[in-house]
């Protein structure tokens, strides 16, 4: 046996075809059920133990040149290295390979993210999917707020008393991060989330958001506001101006919503804001003391601001997007009128 396997593997090393039934004649000869192979293997049973591990090596390596030898040869003749008439045309031009964007979402989301980190702000990221006390309970959200209904927020569990539903903000990043680390804090939350809404040009049950939170002692409202004019005179550039109006969240207080002068008009009034010359970009305020508690942080020490923006909302600012759902067809149309953008 083991003198025909040596003649078997010096033919193998010497077999060459040039067309593809040469080498499938080849393969039946080697490999079919009724192959040489075959039988070496039926005779193989017969072996004496003593000599079963040599020849099983040799047979193996046998059947793997075999294997090889056919593959090599199939390649070559797809390759149309011996059939003049399939050759390659070395002169043709190669073909591009398209590269890629970033999504205009996660171009305004970096620059957003990066104007705060070079104020020291780090970034975190959380769970998409959490649980009732980092949404809604530990940011002072009350047992019968209607974000916590069915028609607003998507429940995925909610057996037990702390159920498990889709994030309707990123602020359940912050809990967490305040839970683990005492002040000073100062973080970033980006991130994706999600709203029972119905979908319409001007609203998507999934969005984003990027979020902020400052705690030290003598935290103030002042810090606050210089802040986010940095933030806003970074994003929309060195003329622009805010103003802060009252409003109300749970989770901070004061709360305030953040205007921007119109990017379009300079604030003189036209059909982007609606002739007010103001254009909402954020939400912020001081966080609220029974926060700060939930997450065993001493209120009495410790102060801070955060802020809340919708990352849709700024790019429709900045790229006059009329109809939110673009953003999320992916239709390359329309990602391609972003590919100069970095
Ligand atoms: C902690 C405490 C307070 C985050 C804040 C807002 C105001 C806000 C909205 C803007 C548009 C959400 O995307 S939007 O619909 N956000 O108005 N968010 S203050 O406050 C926090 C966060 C975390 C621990």
């Amino acid at each position: 046996m083991n003198s025909k396997i040596e003649q078997l593997l010096a033919e193998v090393e010497q077999f060459t075809a040039d067309t593809e039934q040469k080498i499938e004649e080849f393969r039946i000869k080697m490999l079919g059920k009724k192959g040489v192979l075959t039988r070496l293997f039926d005779d193989f049973k017969t072996v004496s133990a003593e000599r079963k591990k040599e020849l099983g090596q040799k047979l193996n390596v046998l059947k793997n040149k075999a294997q090889d030898k056919i593959k090599t040869l199939k390649d070559q003749l797809g390759n149309g290295s011996s059939d003049s008439s399939l050759s390659v045309d070395k002169t043709m031009p190669g073909v591009r390979s398209e590269v890629g964007t970033r999504h205009p979402l996660s171009v305004v989301k970096n620059e957003i993210v990066e104007i705060f980190n070079r104020l020291g702000y780090v970034t975190a990221e959380g769970p998409e999917m959490e649980d009732d006390w980092h949404v809604f309970s530990a940011l002072n959200f009350a047992p019968d707020h209607p974000a916590r209904d069915m028609q607003d927020t998507f429940f995925i569990n909610t057996d037990s008393d702390n159920p498990i539903l889709l994030r309707t903000h990123t602020s359940s990043v912050q809990v967490r991060i305040m839970e683990k680390q005492q002040p000073p804090i100062r973080v970033v939350c980006p991130g994706r989330v999600f709203r029972n809404e119905d979908i319409s040009a001007r609203a998507h049950c999934i969005f984003h958001q990027v979020e902020g939170l400052y705690i030290d002692e003598n935290v103030s409202f002042a810090d606050m506001k210089q802040t986010l004019l940095y933030f806003t005179r970074e994003m929309f550039g060195e003329n622009v101006e805010i103003r802060l109006r009252p409003s109300y969240f749970p989770f901070t207080e004061p709360s305030a919503e953040m205007d921007v002068s119109c990017t379009i008009c300079g604030g003189k009034g036209c059909n982007i804001c609606k002739y007010t010359g103001w254009l909402e970009i954020m939400g912020c305020g001081m966080v609220h003391p029974n926060v700060l508690e939930a997450c065993n942080i001493d209120s009495k020490k410790y102060s801070g601001f955060a802020f809340g923006m919708g990352v849709e909302r700024i790019a429709q600012l900045k790229w006059q997007v009329s109809d939110i759902r673009l953003y999320f067809e992916n239709d390359v149309r329309f990602l391609n009128m972003f590919r100069t953008v970095v």
